[in-house]
């Protein structure tokens, strides 16, 4: 078990487009369980592969945050396969920390996505589950938040980003 070194916005990796996941081994495992362990140590509640340098369609979610197995969600390769409705709030990311925005999200879908041992399986979602695996697949696609906000509102993220990155810097050397 390991906590992961994170990407930050606005590193360009993040906009890269993650690849399918084609084999369903242990070392598939292990990554799923550190992503979940480095989630829980930013109290984030859902990790995309690509946060982490990753660049696999795997993502893991936990909206309650108790580190209960029952509550902890695995999606590989996910699609949503139906939406409906709107819902939106101010978002936040593990990647853009510090910064929070709003986004025009489903209210509800249906994603089908692979479990760890590669079987399929569809699972149905409303509220801030729902936000949060819209939020994920956005990331396997290299897409964050931020994009969906207005070109001068994003601008400003941008510098206030890096400031905070700066600040971040500083504060390792310390
Ligand atoms: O921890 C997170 N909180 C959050 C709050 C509102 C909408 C989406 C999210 S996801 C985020 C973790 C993260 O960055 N996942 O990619
Ligand atoms: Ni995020």
């Amino acid at each position: 078990m390991a906590v992961l070194d994170l990407l930050y916005y606005p590193d360009e990796k993040l906009y890269q487009v993650s690849a399918q996941v084609t084999e369903f081994n242990s070392e598939l495992k292990q990554l799923v369980d550190d992503m979940f362990e480095t989630m829980y140590a930013d109290e984030g509640i859902g990790l995309a592969a690509p946060q982490i340098g990753v660049f696999k369609r795997i993502v893991v979610i936990d909206t309650v945050g108790e580190k209960k197995k029952e509550d902890q969600l695995v999606l590989i390769n996910p699609e949503i396969i139906s939406s409906e409705g709107k819902t939106g709030i101010n978002e936040g990311c593990l990647s853009v920390p510090g910064l929070r925005g709003h986004v025009d999200r489903f209210e509800k879908i249906t994603v089908r996505a692979q479990n760890v041992t590669g079987e399929f399986f569809e699972k149905s979602a409303d509220d801030l589950l729902a936000i949060c695996m819209q939020h994920e697949i956005d990331h396997l696609n290299g897409k964050l938040f931020i994009d969906y906000l207005s070109p001068l509102k994003r601008n400003l993220y941008r510098k206030k980003a890096k400031l905070l990155a700066k600040e971040r810097e500083r504060l390792k050397k310390q």
